[in-house]
């Protein structure tokens, strides 16, 4: 059998698998491969098609700084407009060669006499030198397991795996959830149906969206100067990070969030029983705050009803809530969430020693920057534990982690060293220090969310401002690393690869 072999394996064509690929490609380095489960690119922005489905930060910023899209069309795109540039950033760069459709990693080990991370996949085993794994933290929904789910005669479905084959008009439809997913669906199914149910367990913050259309002058403004381009990205993320300061400073300021979020439940609802069922009873930004300006006011259709009750199970016709009551509904869609803590558990990642990830993490995900893990040398996870955000830019983050990747790899060289991973001293220290300033942050404060694992210790979110994170990723702590060299260097490892994937060449930047 004959195993292909590549300097970078990477996992995921979402923002942190392609943007990886795009960042080697611009290093003049081609010598690597991206596996993707489905078939064409795009991660969450591929998933997610469900009625409404648009991104809750605003495009100029959600979008690389190196591939800037002066044509959004608006503040908040759309889901597919957001997909089609992931797809335009793939054609530009030239990834297709590399690409790896329906071809998911199964299985990664670490040969430590070797140095490198041999994988399974459905057609073979690749050996890769250097393994980044791109899924993101939201890739693996989570259905909840009520009682008779699986006798509900109609159709249904999670928020991530919408069936558009099934149509709503004139239908009695229950949502059920009121998250991020749900409040961009419900204004846009209480269009078309005959019924909407929207089973709330804890009502969120909403805030108004500041989103409207860009106009074309603007567009062309955008794509003639690239310094108003800059300065518009600046301004949003500025505003953004103010919003760090409530949420991991001083958690007193988010009662402003709250005032706004009154007063947009004021605006939009006049029934003072619905109005007092939607209004949130945690502190603001505990959980994720939403943005939405038709939420409420779908709510306050009189075709549509809050259902508070809680759902005892599921029957053939509908919906038996715990005060006994049966909802009849024709179709239910899940907007439940995703299963956050145990991300990579599809792909059996084992290290030196013969360790498992899983094993390794069993008393709950760490890695040092959110990147690197002691034992697990030349592994890369892009948004990985403690670097997501309840007010920012993801896209930010994952520029800063991909960066600091390539300064990993850089130090390892010219070291002429054959591994890097973070010493494990390093990794607890870093994580000692994560977790005691998020003690004192608003997700602390007493809400129940997916920001925290099954130990109530929050593994998901960045403790502080994105810039802090940029800083601590710009420059490589050799102090922190160890660089090991394994009995065949990689040079000798080299020697006997068959080249595969496209032929190095130095990448035209089309943006
Ligand atoms: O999921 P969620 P989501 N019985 O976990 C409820 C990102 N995102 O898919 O709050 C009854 O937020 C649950 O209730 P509760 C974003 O990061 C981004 O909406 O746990 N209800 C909640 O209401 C977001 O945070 C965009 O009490 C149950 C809902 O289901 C993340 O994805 C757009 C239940 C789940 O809400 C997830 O959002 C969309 C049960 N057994 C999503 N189990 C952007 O625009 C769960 N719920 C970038």
């Amino acid at each position: 059998m004959t195993i292909e072999r590549f300097g970078t394996a990477i996992v995921g064509t979402g923002f942190s698998g392609l943007g990886m690929a795009m960042r080697l490609a611009d290093a003049g380095d081609r010598d690597f491969v991206i596996f993707e489960k489905a078939s064409s690119v795009g991660g969450t922005w591929r998933e997610n098609h469900y009625p409404g489905c648009a991104c809750d930060v605003p495009s100029h910023l959600y979008s690389f700084s190196f591939a800037p899209n002066p044509r959004w069309s608006r503040a908040y795109s759309p889901h597919h407009e957001i997909r089609e540039y992931l797809e335009r950033c793939a054609q530009e760069w030239k990834l297709d060669s590399h690409l790896r459709f329906e071809c998911p990693v199964t299985r990664a080990v670490f040969d430590e006499t070797r140095g490198v991370w041999r994988l399974s996949t459905p057609r073979g085993e690749v050996e890769a030198r250097d393994l980044v794994f791109g899924v993101g933290a939201l890739s693996r929904p989570a259905l909840p397991s009520f009682e008779g789910m699986e006798t509900f005669e109609g159709p249904s479905f999670h928020s991530a795996a919408w069936d558009h084959a099934v149509s709503l008009a004139g239908k009695r439809v229950a949502v059920v959830g009121t998250g991020a997913s749900a409040i961009q669906i419900v204004p846009e199914v209480a269009k078309e149906v005959a019924h909407l149910d929207v089973f709330q367990r804890t009502a969120p913050w909403v805030l108004p969206k500041p989103d409207r259309a860009y106009t074309e002058a603007e567009k062309r403004r955008f794509e003639r100067s690239r310094w108003r381009r800059q300065a518009h990205r600046a301004r949003i993320y500025a505003s953004a990070e103010l919003a760090a300061v409530g949420m991991t400073l001083e958690p007193r300021v988010m009662a402003v969030a709250e005032t706004l979020g009154r007063r947009h439940i004021q605006r939009q609802i006049r029934d003072t029983s619905l109005r007092a069922k939607v209004t949130p009873t945690f502190k603001a930004g505990c959980k994720r705050i939403l943005l939405s300006n038709d939420y409420y006011r779908a709510l306050a259709r009189p075709h549509v009803d809050v259902v508070t009750d809680g759902i005892a199970r599921i029957e053939p016709w509908g919906i038996r809530t715990r005060s006994g009551e049966l909802r009849e509904v024709d179709v239910i869609a899940y907007a439940t969430g995703f299963a956050v803590a145990d991300f990579l558990t599809p792909v059996e990642v084992v290290g030196r020693r013969g360790v498992r990830l899983a094993e390794a993490w069993a008393d709950g995900i760490e890695s040092h920057l959110g990147t690197t893990v002691n034992g697990f040398p030349n592994l890369y996870l892009l948004m990985g534990p403690n670097t997501g955000l309840g007010h920012n830019s993801m896209v930010f983050m994952i520029e800063a982690q991909i960066h600091h990747v390539l300064g990993l790899r850089a130090a390892r060289d010219r070291k002429n060293a054959a591994t890097v991973e973070p010493r494990p001293s390093a990794q607890h220290a870093f994580n000692v220090g994560i977790q005691k300033r998020l003690e004192r942050t608003v997700w602390a404060s007493g809400c129940a969310s997916w920001y925290l694992d099954e130990h109530g210790k929050n593994r998901t979110l960045w403790p502080g401002f994105t810039f802090e994170y940029w800083w601590r990723t710009r420059r490589v702590d050799e102090e922190a690393m160890a660089f090991e060299p394994t009995r065949r260097t990689h040079a000798d490892l080299r020697g006997e690869v068959r080249m595969t994937g496209a032929a190095k060449s130095p990448v035209e930047r089309t943006t």
